[in-house]
């Protein structure tokens, strides 16, 4: 059984949403990768979101750019919670597929990120998680301790 599920509508989005992939790694969190498209594959995509569900998945990340309506389709077609990467590129460099995920209409929400903010979006799944596993609730206060002191370091270097 997988905890997250990962799912882009391009392979040319993976670079992106890698940076989920390897916070999800960082914290031990079981997940699975999908490469499908709202238009070009919707059966397919549909398919997946209901295999996902079946098999215990907890919380789903969908990435797209462009006209993207991943993230909507996927939330539709589950009760699961679904957090939505918005992908830069093409022309608008990601404000349409910002505008695309986090206007979703009254009831089918999508926890949007910013663009391009797949570790954000990693952060979030685990955090989900997290709610019913305390070890990973130590981890993530670890994780912010680490964070919180790696700011300070950096600040103390600038005075010296
Ligand atoms: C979207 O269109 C994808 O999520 C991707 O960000 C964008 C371009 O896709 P490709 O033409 O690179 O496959 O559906």
């Amino acid at each position: 059984m997988n905890q997250v599920g990962i799912v882009m509508g391009s392979d040319s989005d993976y670079s992106v949403m890698e940076d989920a992939i390897k916070v999800l790694k960082e914290f031990g969190v079981s997940y699975e990768v999908k490469v499908s498209s709202a238009h070009r594959t919707l059966e397919r995509t549909l398919n997946w979101v209901s295999g996902f569900e079946g098999q215990g998945g907890k919380v789903i990340i969908a990435g797209a750019g462009m006209a993207a309506h991943l993230p909507g389709v996927v939330a539709g077609a589950t009760t699961l919670p679904v957090i939505g990467v918005p992908i830069r590129s093409g022309a608008l460099e990601g404000v349409d597929a910002l505008y695309a995920i986090v206007q979703m209409p009254p009831g089918v929400p999508v926890a949007t990120v910013g663009i391009n903010g797949a570790k954000n979006g990693g952060l979030l799944a685990v955090q989900m998680i997290a709610l019913s596993d305390q070890n990973l609730r130590v981890a993530l206060k670890d994780y912010r301790v680490t964070m919180a002191e790696g700011v300070e370091a950096k600040d103390k270097a600038l005075q010296e």
